[in-house]
Parts: C-alpha cells; structure tokens; sequence
C-alpha cells in the first residue's frame, strides 16, 4: 500500500451523494454489505477510509490492517464500535450541528401530530368524513399550558427548547452534567425530570448508558396526562412498557420517530390510537441529508490529505495521527 492511495469503502447502502462524491474524489470500493468475506486480502490492506451508513464491528474493523477513519453518516454513531476504533487510533466522525434545525422543527410537529392529531384528522377529511360526519372531534389534548422536559440537553435538545420556549412553554432538562449556559430547571435523575413535567422529550445518544432508560417507572411518573416524544435512538425506549402505559392510559400519548428495531414498529405501537408514527425522518429532508453527505465526504477528505478530522466523535478527539 502506497500512503497516497486514497482508498474508501462504501459498504451497503449509501446516500447517493456521499457515493457520488467518493467515486469523484477518491478510489471507491462498493461492497454489499459491512462483510471482511466480502474483499479480497489484498484489497482489505488498501483500505484507509470507510464511509458507513450501516454498523461497523470490531471484527470489520480488525479486518482492515490500515483503516485510518470511519465517517459515519448521521449524529448518533452508536452502530460504530467507536471504543474499538479508538482503541486501535482510528478515527470516528460523525454529522453534528447540520441536521440540528431540522431534527428540532421535525420534533415541534411530531409532537404537535401527537397532541392535536393533525395526521388523523387529514385522513379524516380525506375520507369525506367532514361532510358526512361534521366537524372533526376536539381533541382531548393540546399543548397550551404544558412543561417540557427534555431528555438530552444537547444540540439538538437545545434547539428543541429554544423552539418550545417561543410557544411559551417552560423547558426542564435532565443531561448527566448541568448546563451552565441555560437558565432552564436540571433534574439530577430521569426520573425526577419525568415527575416534573408532562411532556417529556427523549434526544439522547443510544447505546448502553441510556438503553431502556425511558421504562414502566419513567412513564409512570410522567402521569396520566403525560405525552412522550421520541426522536433519538429507539433503544432509549422500554417499548414493551411504552404500549402498555398507553393501553392502560397511564400516560396519555406517545409520538416516536425512532424504534428499537427498525424498520419493524411493534404491532402494540401500531394498535394503539393514541400514538403517533413516523418512519425516522427528524433529519430527512433533500438538503439536509445533502449536507450530511457533504460532512461525511469532508471528513474523509481532510483525514486523508493529512489534515485534522472536522468532526471527530468525543471519543476520537485525542486520536494523534502523527502516532500512527
Ligand atoms: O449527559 P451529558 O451532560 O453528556 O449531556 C448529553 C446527554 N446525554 C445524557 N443524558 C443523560 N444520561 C445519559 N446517559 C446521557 N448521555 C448523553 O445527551 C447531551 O446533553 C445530549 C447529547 O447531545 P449531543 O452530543 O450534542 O448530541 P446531539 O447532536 O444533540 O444528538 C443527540 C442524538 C444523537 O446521538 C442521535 O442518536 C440522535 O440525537 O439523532
């Protein structure tokens, strides 16, 4: 292997301009899935960068003796064994701040969907129900005069409170370290935020620290007027505890863009009247996606021409190329 070779695998599926632009600027190699039997000894040896969109294994890694970078697409990067990753001085990054606006309007209407049931009563007037029926029913829940809590005081958390904040909603937020940047109430515990407010919004990373950590008691204490709003990582959610509370009214409605299996949802989700569905999109417009794409392409570019990473996970940060 030359160290000029700029070499970048594209395992499984891709977003087309991430694909369009690693084929234009560096040597690609498409491969069907995050597989090592997938290419040829000599090939793995070649591989400096990975642009993923899907998980990579410590093994998938170990496979790859010069891997330098994995550019991840999206924000959260839990799929990555980035502690392996760091482990072996190669770099993880991921697509901050570009989607933050976008995830946080997607929030606001997920859950404004969720408490006015906007989707419900468009099917409802599409139906013909309007003039067969009469006027759509009020709807029992609104969201004048609630308290937000949000789960994950973080970019994206902060860019929902500040929207939530215009409504003329007080914001709560529980982070296992405090802001000192906002005036908005912290909760030490979960638990403490959920008995707090009755609107409680999860935007945490996955992975094990936070897995389940919305469960039966959370929900409970959230109450029977409680609503919750997921937009982070499914995993975050007792889902089996989630559809059991909202079948028993125990809280009031839930509104969820991500799942713990995606892309199956729960046939106990999909039972129930008062939750609202979206098949993951908080981030997936054209341009935001695109912009996604680009920081994905930017990353490998900069690691490859020698230059710092742009937007190394926290884990990678100390990750000194020279050393390698
Ligand atoms: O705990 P802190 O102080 O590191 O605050 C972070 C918080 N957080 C947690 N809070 C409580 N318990 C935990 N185990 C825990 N782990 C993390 O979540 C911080 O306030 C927030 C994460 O913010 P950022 O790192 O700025 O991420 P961003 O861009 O807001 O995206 C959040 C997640 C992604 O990881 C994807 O899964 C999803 O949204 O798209």
């Amino acid at each position: 292997m030359s160290g000029s070779d700029r070499v970048v695998l594209l395992p499984g599926k891709v977003h087309p301009r991430v694909r369009e632009r690693v084929e234009a600027e560096f040597e690609a190699i498409s491969i069907g899935a995050a597989d090592a039997g997938l290419i040829n000894e000599e090939t793995r040896g070649r591989v400096r960068g990975i642009a993923a969109m899907t998980g990579i294994t410590a093994d998938f890694i170990d496979a790859l003796p010069n891997l330098e970078i994995i550019a991840n697409f999206g924000v959260g990067y839990d799929a990555v064994d980035t502690h392996h990753a760091a482990k072996r001085g190669i770099m993880v990054t991921n697509t901050p701040d570009v989607l933050s606006d976008e995830v946080a309007d997607t929030t606001v209407g997920l859950l404004l969907n969720t408490l006015r049931e906007f989707p419900k009563a468009e099917a409802y007037l599409r139906a013909g129900r309007w003039v067969t029926d009469g006027a759509y029913p009020l709807t029992p829940l609104t969201l004048r005069n609630r308290t937000v809590g949000i789960f994950g005081l973080g970019r994206i958390g902060l860019a929902i409170a500040r929207r939530l904040e215009a409504f003329g909603l007080p914001i709560h937020y529980h982070t296992r370290t405090e802001r000192k940047d906002v005036d908005y109430p912290w909760h030490t515990s979960l638990i403490g935020l959920a008995a707090a407010v009755d609107t409680l919004i999860v935007v945490v990373p996955g992975g094990a620290a936070t897995e389940k950590a919305v469960n039966a008691d959370v929900l409970e204490a959230l109450g029977p007027q409680g609503v919750l709003i997921s937009v982070g990582r499914g995993s975050t959610i007792d889902e089996p505890a989630l559809a059991a509370a909202l079948a028993d009214r125990r809280i009031a409605a839930a509104g969820l863009d991500v799942f713990a299996d995606e892309p199956n949802v729960p046939q106990a989700l999909m039972d129930l009247p008062n939750v609202s569905l979206l098949p993951h999109v908080a981030s997936a417009s054209v341009s935001t996606r695109n912009a996604m794409a680009d920081l994905v392409v930017d990353n490998l570019a900069a690691w490859l021409d020698g230059r710092p990473a742009l937007t190394p996970v926290p884990e990678c940060t100390g990750i000194d190329r020279a050393a390698r």
